[in-house]
């Protein structure tokens, strides 16, 4: 099969099947396992924070970050496609006692300004039955809005206006480094004015297992209990950790393989009939195609997709295909042979 669905399909390279069996371990609630340490200590390094912790899944990272920012009663600022609002179960809620406040982004993009974004702010000076906002969440990439990327420029802006009125953020960095790839700086470039960063290890990157949850030494720490208490704690994950250490330091050297082939499928499905998808736009590893006007729908063409052995996700009107290192340009060009003769 060629697995489009997500680039969280990725199986293990055999280096990180050599590097997990030969893992050295501890337990790690005692914070006595050496690989999950080296993995901590690199990842806060290469993102230029304190402090880093390594988590089971991205949705767990993003929760506590939402708890330890937060306080129940208030409302959560977010771009109205972000992951955080619509993929994870209403968490925030639940966990928290938070309310999203999703935002459209004014040019479409999915990527705020600060206008965007002041609009539905409920700062101190708000009367005093409004829900405060305690929180302005970020993604970059933007998932579901087809893999767009902020600028660091753009990052900074926001950030540097949410801190004038106190307003923590944290980013969901889960594909932070396709990103970084894509505009051409550094990880820590993008993340360096964000209060807190979630990124997976576990898509684009590679590993199996895990994501990792970076900010300062006493934001850290807090969120090290909460992990706890979300019955987070893991022993000797070492294994995975062993993993995770290839995902951030060999992975991310190919990453623009990926978002070379996306944009070939971009530009191969612009082409067809029924399909609208601007190619320009996809910048990283995600491309999502509009096909209301196809004739037949999103769902329909991802079960003949499959008949062809070619798996991929639809969403409302629309499919997703992902690309990650499991797939070649001949996979992209055979999607493209089938989706063709689909339409
Ligand atoms: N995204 C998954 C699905 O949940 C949609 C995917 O296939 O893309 N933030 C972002 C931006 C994500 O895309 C995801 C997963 C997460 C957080 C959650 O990560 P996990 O699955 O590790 O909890």
């Amino acid at each position: 099969m060629i697995d489009l669905r997500s680039d969280t399909v990725t199986k293990p390279t055999p280096a990180m099947r050599r590097a997990m069996a030969e893992a050295e371990v501890g337990d790690d609630v005692y914070g006595e396992d050496p690989t999950v340490n080296l993995l901590q200590e690199r990842a806060a390094e290469i993102f230029g924070k304190e402090a880093a912790l390594f988590l089971p899944t991205g949705s767990m990272g993003n929760q506590i970050a939402v708890k330890l920012h937060t306080k129940p009663g208030q409302e959560v600022v977010i771009e109205e496609r972000g992951h955080i609002y619509n993929y994870e179960m209403a968490a925030m809620a639940a966990i928290s006692g938070t309310l999203a406040r999703p935002v459209k982004s004014s040019d479409g993009s999915g990527i705020l300004n600060w206008d965007d974004i002041s609009a539905a702010i409920r700062a101190n000076d708000a009367p005093y039955y409004v829900a405060r906002t305690g929180l302005l969440a970020l993604e970059n990439s933007h998932n579901l809005a087809g893999g767009t990327v902020m600028s660091a420029e753009r990052t900074g802006e926001i950030c540097e206006k949410a801190r004038e009125i106190n307003l923590p953020v944290h980013l969901d960095g889960a594909r932070i480094f396709n990103a970084a790839v894509a505009e051409n700086v550094s990880v820590a470039d993008l993340s360096k004015p964000v209060d807190s960063v979630q990124f997976c290890l576990s898509k684009g990157l590679g590993a199996p297992v895990g994501s990792m949850l970076v900010g300062s030494r006493d934001f850290i720490d807090e969120a090290r209990a909460w992990r706890k208490l979300l019955g987070g704690g893991m022993r000797q994950v070492g294994v995975l950790a062993a993993a995770g250490l290839i995902a951030i330091e060999e992975t991310p050297k190919s990453l623009h393989v990926d978002h070379e082939n996306a944009r070939v499928l971009a530009e191969g499905a612009a082409n067809l009939r029924g399909v609208s998808i601007d190619p320009e736009k996809v910048v990283t590893n995600i491309v999502i195609f509009d096909v209301s006007k196809a004739g037949v729908s999103a769902g329909e063409i991802c079960m003949r997709l499959k008949e062809k052995g070619i798996l991929a996700s639809p969403f409302g009107n629309s499919i997703r295909m992902v690309t990650h290192y499991d797939v070649t340009r001949e996979n992209i060009q055979t999607t493209l042979d089938a989706l063709q003769t689909i339409l």
